[in-house]
């Protein structure tokens, strides 16, 4: 067992640092790099990781409380043997026992010398010791154009352990940025051009060294050598900056990342801003509840539960989700539980989301079977001997495939994020076939390449396969238009549900023998009611009335499929 004393690192200042975050308790089970607390200096905000694995033995902060470098944070027993490695390391740097990731929180590096700028006096500035990490660029909160003033936030960057604003060094305008929000960055990478002001600026050097007294000598050297980097190899800097000038267009702050948590505006440290990201939640609707308008975890978890809370009081009688709340059928009667069958099942789920996010209209219309229907018969007879049923459901699909060439739109699927439409220049044709195991859609594929004859025949073996279970997943993929007959059981209409991702749906119905008025006397002719349920997204109404009304002739006269 060995007891770390884990203590408040350099912050690259000699100012007092603010702990504003606790993340573990005395008890905690903690990994190595695990994040311990939340500091946080004027410039950077830093979370202090544990140095190997082991329990909280005790926790010496509070939040809130003002602390100093080196002062004890907490104490952590060690008993990994893993972690030896590190207690060594440890033992040997007493002074900053469990030292974490420093931030450095210097000002941006002038990465060229005043002799390198050009007459309107432009300096180039590079991203500072940010503590050996790479970070990402979070925020650019100034403008190219902008003024900006001493210490005023050029740039804020976000490393996997800390949050560091990069302040100006200097007093002037913003010539351009040579870094875009969601880059990754290191320290020497140049960031920024600034046109100093000639009258009165402030001098960027003065101003830093009056402000951190400390942090003053590394800063100062490593300025000076990137300086001293740059000045040599002068012209390769100018070229570089010119390349990046045109390969890197300035971004404007009002250029926000699409991540919900890029606000700098907001205070909040990495740990909460991934928090935030994970569950979704934009930082600027949380109340900060911690030292200078900070946001916290527990805010987080706060503005989670209040929104949960909010949304359960709102009305749910329709859930997109399905769930409706469970009910006690026995206590009215007797009852017998069975389940779904997975045909049942994977049904009920996909005819949920279809009709939940597909806006359906249906169109209904009815055409003329007189002489298609006997047709049909006329030739049923010839086939019978051959055992291929000769069904009207065969020249329904024909129909419909001719249909579909001449309205491309309904063999077609939208894409997810409802930009484009995908038209499809195949026709594969399911048809619904009701199963004791639950409803199935069986497609034939380049079914516009096929007679009716080879349609029905196909009919056929798909049914019996759908019927005997056969059917391979194959079998039921790939459909563009898919046609519903209840026509054989009965009923008038009916308004079936797209099969998505299809865009249309025909509902056939039983035919029946109807007076027909034909300018002279009312004549008897077999109709077939036609129902055509589309997405709306997709199709208009008018075309979905043209479509079945087109259907509904080719039917009504079946040379015209030929045509
Ligand atoms: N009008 C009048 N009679 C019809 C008809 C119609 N529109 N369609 C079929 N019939 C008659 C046929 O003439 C046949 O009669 P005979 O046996 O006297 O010849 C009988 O109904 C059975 O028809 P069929 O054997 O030709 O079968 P089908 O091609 O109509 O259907 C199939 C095959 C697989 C589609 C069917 O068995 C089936 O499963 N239908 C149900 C589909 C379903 O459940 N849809 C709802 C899904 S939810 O949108």
């Amino acid at each position: 067992m060995l007891m770390l004393e884990v203590k408040v690192p350099d912050m690259g200042s000699d100012d007092a640092v603010d702990l504003v975050e606790i993340l573990v308790k005395a008890g905690d089970q903690v990994e190595a790099e695990d994040s311990l607390v939340v500091l946080e200096s004027a410039k950077a905000s830093v979370e202090v990781p544990a140095p190997a694995a082991g329990t909280i033995q005790s926790i010496n902060v509070k939040t809130g409380q003002s602390l100093q470098e080196g002062d004890l944070l907490l104490i952590l027993d060690t008993k990994d043997e893993g972690s030896s490695e590190q207690r060594n390391d440890q033992s040997n740097n007493d002074e900053n026992a469990s030292t974490p990731v420093v931030q450095d929180t210097s000002e941006a590096s002038e990465s060229t010398s005043e002799q390198d700028s050009n007459s309107k006096n432009v300096r180039h500035f590079t991203i500072p010791d940010i503590g050996g990490e790479q970070a990402d660029v979070i925020e650019l909160p100034i403008a190219v154009g902008d003024r900006v003033e001493v210490e005023q936030t050029l740039a804020v960057l976000e490393s996997a352990k800390a949050t560091v604003e990069i302040p100006a060094a200097v007093s002037g305008t913003i010539e351009a940025f040579l870094v875009k929000v969601g880059q990754s960055v290191n320290e020497g990478n140049q960031f920024v051009s600034i046109l100093v002001d000639t009258n009165g600026s402030t001098d960027s050097k003065s101003s830093a060294k009056t402000e951190k007294p400390k942090s003053e000598e590394p800063a100062n050297e490593s300025t000076s050598q990137t300086a001293g980097r740059a000045s040599t190899n002068t012209q390769n800097a100018q070229q570089t900056q010119s390349e990046a000038k045109q390969n890197s267009p300035a971004v404007p702050s009002s250029q926000k990342s699409t991540d919900v948590n890029f606000s700098a505006s907001v205070h909040a440290g990495p740990a909460v801003r991934r928090l935030a990201n994970e569950l979704g939640v934009a930082l600027d609707q949380v109340t900060p509840s911690g030292p200078r308008d900070r946001v916290l975890k527990d805010d987080i978890h706060r503005f989670v539960k209040s929104e949960l809370q909010s949304q359960s009081k709102q009305p749910s009688v329709v859930s997109t989700t399905g769930q409706l709340p469970s009910v006690d059928f026995s206590q009215w009667g007797e009852i017998d539980n069975q389940p779904l069958s997975k045909i049942q099942a994977l049904s009920a789920g996909n005819l949920h989301r279809a009709w939940v996010t597909i806006p359906h209209v249906t169109q209904f219309d009815e055409a003329d079977i007189t002489e298609l229907e006997a047709f049909r018969k006329q030739i049923s007879a010839e086939y019978k001997a051959k055992n291929i049923k000769i069904t009207l459901l065969a020249f329904l699909i024909k129909a419909v495939c001719v249909a579909l060439s001449e309205f491309p739109r309904f063999n077609s699927s939208l894409s997810a994020d409802g930009k484009t439409l995908v038209l499809k220049k195949y026709q594969h044709i399911g048809f619904a076939a009701d199963t004791p195991f639950g409803l199935v859609v069986p497609v034939i594929r380049d079914a516009d390449q096929k007679s009716v004859v080879e349609i029905a025949q196909e009919l056929g073996e798909l049914s019996s396969k759908a019927r005997d279970k056969k059917l391979s997943p194959r079998d039921m993929q790939g459909g563009c238009f898919s046609v519903s007959s209840l026509g054989g059981i009965g009923g008038t209409a009916f308004t079936p549900i797209v099969n998505w991702p299809e865009v249309a749906i025909l509902g056939v119905s039983r035919s029946s023998l109807q007076p027909v008025w034909n300018n002279q006397s009312f004549e008897p002719r077999l109709m077939l009611p036609l129902s055509l349920s589309y997405d709306h997204r997709v199709i208009d109404g008018a075309d979905a009335a043209r479509f079945t009304r087109y259907l509904a002739i080719l039917l009504t006269d079946s040379r015209r499929m030929l045509l």
